[in-house]
């Protein structure tokens, strides 16, 4: 028995699926979790002592890298004068500025501990600036598990929404309006349907929690359209592509301006971080400048933002990063193209910039009931074989696959040798 599954053993005893969030669980891929030790730029050494080269990047926060030296040194440097006052701080005025000097449409930020509390309180904050109750997700996208956005599509996008979780009570869900990704019609029929009723449309401007789905031509800038025309905010949640497609994230990326952003992951720089931000006449709706209550204990902790300062410093300096992530993408997708097309597999392979999903289905992947036409058993005998040959990926046919600047061609000449053959000569056996 391995120490891991030693570990998961007696982890099943004491957390509900032995872990502290669903998607480590390994559920949907039969194999044991591997419990970490430690890690370093792209790689993760188990308690076996095995190493691999991580394609999670802990889901997005270590761009740069895992334990990269001056984050490290910043946060130990933190700790020396505590951990945590309860009393303002000149750190997050530092990283409020940061973050306000790099979003063009952010005038004000407030930070909160996770990406789930960034949205709930974004949401709220938009409900209490239009007077409007309604808001629009689309099927698929993910935006924490606060009760409102844990809704999936009923059948056809007309739905109220239903509860994707039991012991979400129908009333939390009866304002969630859900509709298809890239399909921006789904969205018009919405708003014609509840006419002035709708706070925002909240949306994954890359979606990456059904696989990565990017938006189609135009899709972004009609949701902006469609916002505008009735009154309601755009709200981008970019706790995933905040900060990594570039320095400003899918707004500039894509120069599509939201009204309310939300972040996580990237800003915190490996420590608990979200943020909500956007335009003053909004964000001055919340507590204590407005009537939108939000609180939080460690919000904006200084050790938190020591890491968060450092690791925004460092893209803000050093914008090679950028070029060097996505170009390593484009080498990594790129080559898992063309190797699914050599060996006539049915697959697609998505990615934008340093982001990318492999699904294992014959059909184009654009939307949340295409990417459920993917064989997750297929997918799972895939990532078992990476996991083998010492290549970490996500554990969810679901889930996006994550560049940092510590990966270089070398690793990725690695992960596409391997992906080639197991195309060529284990996808034939499966
Ligand atoms: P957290 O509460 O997990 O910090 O953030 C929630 C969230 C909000 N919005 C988007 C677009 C997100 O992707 C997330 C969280 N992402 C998942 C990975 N797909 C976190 C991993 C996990 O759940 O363990």
């Amino acid at each position: 028995m391995t120490k891991s599954e030693q570990l998961f053993q007696q982890a099943c005893g004491l957390m509900p699926g032995g872990v502290n969030s669903p998607v480590r669980a390994f559920g949907s891929v039969g194999e044991t979790p591997r419990f970490i030790r430690k890690a370093d730029g792209p790689y993760m050494i188990d308690v076996d002592g095995r190493q691999y080269l991580d394609y999670i990047c802990s889901w997005g926060p270590m761009i740069l890298g895992h334990n990269h030296p001056v984050i490290r040194e910043k946060v130990i440097e933190a700790c020396m004068n505590g951990l945590s006052f309860g009393a303002p701080t000149e750190a997050e005025v530092k990283m409020a500025e940061l973050i306000c000097g790099i979003i063009p449409s952010v005038e004000m930020v407030r930070m909160v501990n996770s990406g789930t509390e960034a949205v709930m309180s974004a949401i709220r904050a938009a409900r209490g600036f239009t007077g409007r109750n309604k808001i629009v997700k689309f099927e698929g996208c993910y935006h924490g598990h606060s009760d409102a956005l844990l809704v999936k599509a009923g059948s056809g996008v007309m739905t109220a929404g239903v509860p994707d979780s039991s012991g979400v009570p129908a009333g939390c869900t009866q304002d969630t309006l859900s509709a298809v990704y890239n399909d921006l019609d789904s969205v018009r029929n919405l708003f014609e349907k509840n006419p002035g009723e709708i706070a925002a449309v909240i949306v994954e401007p890359v979606a990456a929690n059904m696989g990565v789905v990017p938006p189609a031509e135009g899709f972004l800038q009609g949701l902006r359209q469609i916002c505008d025309q009735n009154e309601s905010l755009l709200i981008f949640d970019e706790v995933i592509t905040g900060f990594r497609l570039a320095l400003d994230g899918a707004q500039g990326y894509y120069g599509v301006r939201a009204d309310l952003v939300t972040y996580g992951k990237i800003i915190g720089g490996g420590m608990p971080v979200g943020a909500y931000a956007g335009r003053k006449e909004i964000m001055e709706m919340v507590a204590p400048s407005g009537s939108v209550y939000q609180a939080g204990t460690l919000s904006g902790n200084p050790v938190a933002m020591a890491a968060g300062i450092a690791q925004l410093t460092i893209l803000k300096e050093h914008p090679e990063i950028y070029r060097h992530i996505n170009e390593m993408g484009e080498k990594l997708y790129g080559g898992i193209e063309e190797i699914i097309k050599e060996a006539g597999v049915p697959c697609q392979m998505n990615h934008v910039g340093s982001l990318g999903s492999l699904f294992f289905t014959g059909q184009k992947v654009e939307n949340y009931a295409d990417a459920k036409t993917s064989d997750t058993g297929k997918f799972a005998r895939y990532f078992r074989y990476m996991l083998e040959h010492g290549v970490h990926l996500a554990p969810s046919q679901f889930e996006a696959m994550f560049l940092s600047n510590a990966h270089t061609e070398d690793h990725v000449e690695l992960t596409l040798d391997l992906i080639r053959d197991y195309m060529k000569n284990m996808y034939q056996t499966e």
